[in-house]
């Protein structure tokens, strides 16, 4: 399948260098050679010229620029990659280079891929897997050019398999696919990207013929060393693992009452002895839930399972932790896992794959959300520490720290489906690099190189992409409820899809609230948080507007602190959303015959789909909420409410509506 140069558009000209065939044996000096002639064919009046010198960090660098002449000083050969392209994007953009020093935040920059064996992708939105075919490994041009892809944005790692390990992927780490994979390792090594791939815990038994995958059976961990031991002999550049373990339906060290710890630290002693890290997720909890038990909160598992266990980890353990408590939602609080660990190596996990955010059908710029993440203050060390600064490694001073996303890519021949999902894997790597940056920024830089220097056009995109994220929470789940989509593929509505349900992800809503009390009064959740966390959340009045029903059951009538009930907020934002989506898109239109037809095209196409489905959230939500509650809409807007007798209009004269 063809593919798209996307934010390389421009430093990718037909039959010029950026396109090249993959040359097995190339290495870095090969793209370094490469990527200078690009620069070249960019301005041909600068001298341009690269040294590797020790005074930079590793993967640091420097733009020295004087007289016609553009030095780029690295780190390493990685370093002076970044520093081309960095030189790149600056020409791309503004058609000069101006002096730079740069070093990376975040040590590890990392995609996590869900592509199986087969080549399809678990929550893939655009197309199959370009690493995986029929149960075989693909290293060819577009390797190469994704491997490009990344180094341009910094992100320096990657895992091409998932997580749930099934059967095929499980002999990864035997000769079938090792000598592939070496070739893997290699083609991505050529521009800084270390590769990594996910293991089967059980693995001990599925192919080494032990009776068990105990961590602490001493048959079991001579399994695991042998098995790195020959891993590392054929791809001794390989990074590590990552695991998934104890979690739907994942094995682990719990089938054994064994601990995270014993099951992380008897793998990432294998991996020792060759510097392999070893990233074990927190994403374990029970996925057999009875509804019927109230007691039972999913959002506490992660902290209770891992919480206890800090400082028990190896060096070349790191913990692996979800954005939130629950599971990759519109909106949650921050995994209160970054406020109390701090005797171990903690990594950052967001999603870029759409899977509740629209799935790639809908526009949903993202890393307003990651931000919002990385500069929540945990108190975990000091007043002023953020989850930016445990991630980067600024209070362990361990390099074993950083930041993954769920990668949100497959064989199309735009990488993720829709044209405005590249601006998340663009972003996430922008943002791993340097976590200041703003969305503003990032979307800026994004359009720029897709669409062109078009000034009205860049307003445009710029716009649609910073409004994105608010709009679509508005028009789906409201204030941190979570779970109103359907169940299993998880795209469009549905109130009650999970409501009794297995999976932990209740709102409980009856006739007069909705909600469910996670404070000290309820399941606890809030109180794991450090303070003044744990106070700000138990209490209603203190907690975030957005966040108010992940934390409380509340009643319909609620005042929020804007003035508008519960309800009544519910139905504004839902209206106010497709509208503002509406004329989002209207602003679109004024550009098309600036943006190329194709992309123009595309772009429309997955419009239309969205505000489909955004009229849905909006009619499904508010009907829902009309019935179950009796209280209708003070503007008196189209609801479904089938008998009017059974509505009660809030009058203006009540003053607990004055929305
Ligand atoms: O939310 C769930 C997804 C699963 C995924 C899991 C995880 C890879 O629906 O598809 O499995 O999260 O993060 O492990």
């Amino acid at each position: 399948m063809s593919y798209e140069p996307i934010w390389l558009k421009k430093a990718t000209l037909p039959g010029k260098p950026g396109f090249s065939s993959y040359i097995p044996g190339e290495g870095i000096e090969g793209s370094i050679e490469r990527e200078l002639s690009v620069l070249h064919d960019l301005r041909e009046d600068f001298v341009w010229s690269v040294m590797v010198t020790e005074a930079l960090p590793e993967e640091g660098y420097e733009i020295l620029v004087g007289d016609g002449k553009v030095d780029i000083l690295g780190g390493s050969k990685a370093g002076v990659l970044y520093g081309i392209f960095d030189a790149m994007r600056q020409l791309i953009l503004t058609d000069t280079v101006v002096p730079v020093s740069e070093r990376p935040a975040c040590p590890l920059r990392m995609l996590n891929h869900w592509d199986n064996a087969d080549g399809s992708i678990e929550r893939g939105y655009s197309g199959n897997s370009f690493f995986f075919r029929n149960r075989e490994l693909i290293v060819d041009d577009r390797t190469l050019f994704y491997a490009r892809l990344c180094a341009s944005v910094g992100i320096n790692a990657t895992v091409i398999n998932n997580v749930n390990v099934h059967e095929d992927a499980t002999k990864l780490i035997t000769d079938e696919y090792l000598p592939k994979l070496r070739e893997m390792a290699e083609c991505l090594a050529s521009y800084g990207v270390k590769l990594y791939i996910c293991i089967n815990f059980a693995a001990s038994m599925q192919l080494g013929g032990c009776k068990v995958s105990d961590p602490l059976d001493p048959d079991v961990i001579a399994y695991w060393e042998k098995a790195v031991a020959h891993v590392y002999e054929a791809v001794p550049m390989l990074g590590g693992f990552l695991v998934k373990a104890d979690s739907e339906g994942r094995p682990g060290p719990h089938t054994y009452g064994r601990t995270q710890a014993d099951g992380a630290n008897m793998l990432a002693r294998a991996l020792a002895p060759y510097g392999g890290k070893l990233i074990w997720r927190c994403f374990v909890y029970n996925c057999s839930q009875d509804w019927r038990d109230t007691t039972l909160d999913r959002a506490c598992a992660a902290y209770n399972y891992f919480h206890p266990l800090d400082g028990q980890f190896d060096d070349n353990v790191i913990l692996q932790v979800k954005n939130g408590p629950v599971d990759f939602q519109v909106r949650e609080p921050v995994s209160p896992l970054f406020c109390g660990m701090t005797q171990t190596n903690l990594m950052l996990e967001v999603q870029a794959a759409q899977e509740y955010t629209g799935q790639q059908k809908h526009v949903c710029f993202l890393v307003p959300m990651w931000k919002d993440v990385l500069r929540f203050h945990t108190y975990a060390y000091s007043e002023n520490d953020r989850v930016r600064d445990i991630i980067c490694g600024a209070h362990r001073k361990s390099e074993n720290c950083g930041i993954a996303a769920v990668a949100n890519t497959g064989d199309d021949e735009n990488w993720t489906g829709s044209d405005f999902a590249a601006a998340n894997w663009y972003g996430f790597g922008r943002l791993a690099w340097n976590p200041s940056l703003s969305a503003e920024q990032i979307a800026e830089e994004w359009a720029g190189l897709t669409f062109g220097d078009d000034k009205e056009v860049s307003a445009v995109i710029v716009k649609v992409l910073l409004a994105s994220y608010s709009i679509y929470e508005r028009y789906t789940v409201p204030l941190g409820i979570g779970w109103m989509c359907q169940p299993n593929n998880h795209y469009g509505p549905n109130v009650e899809g999970y409501e009794y349900d297995r999976w932990g992800t209740y709102h409980r809503a009856s006739h007069s609230a909705i909600g469910v009390d996670r404070s000290s009064r309820g399941t606890g959740y809030a109180v794991q948080y450090t303070e003044p966390l744990a106070k700000l959340y138990d209490d209603p009045s203190t907690t975030p507007t957005e966040l108010l029903l992940f934390f409380h059951r509340l009643p319909y009538n609620y005042l929020l602190p804007n003035g508008s009930t519960l309800i009544q907020h519910i139905y504004d934002t839902h209206f106010e959303a497709v509208d503002e989506l509406r004329s989002l898109i209207a602003s679109v239109v004024t550009v098309q015959g600036l943006i190329p037809e194709k992309e123009y095209t595309r772009i429309m196409e997955r419009f239309a789909m969205q505000l489909a489905s955004a009229k849905e959230w909006r009619d499904r939500i508010n009907t829902y909420f009309c019935r179950i509650s009796g209280i209708g809409d003070a503007k008196r807007r189209k609801i479904y409410a089938v008998s009017e007798e059974d509505i009660t209009y809030p009058s203006d004269a009540d003053p607990e509506y004055t929305s």
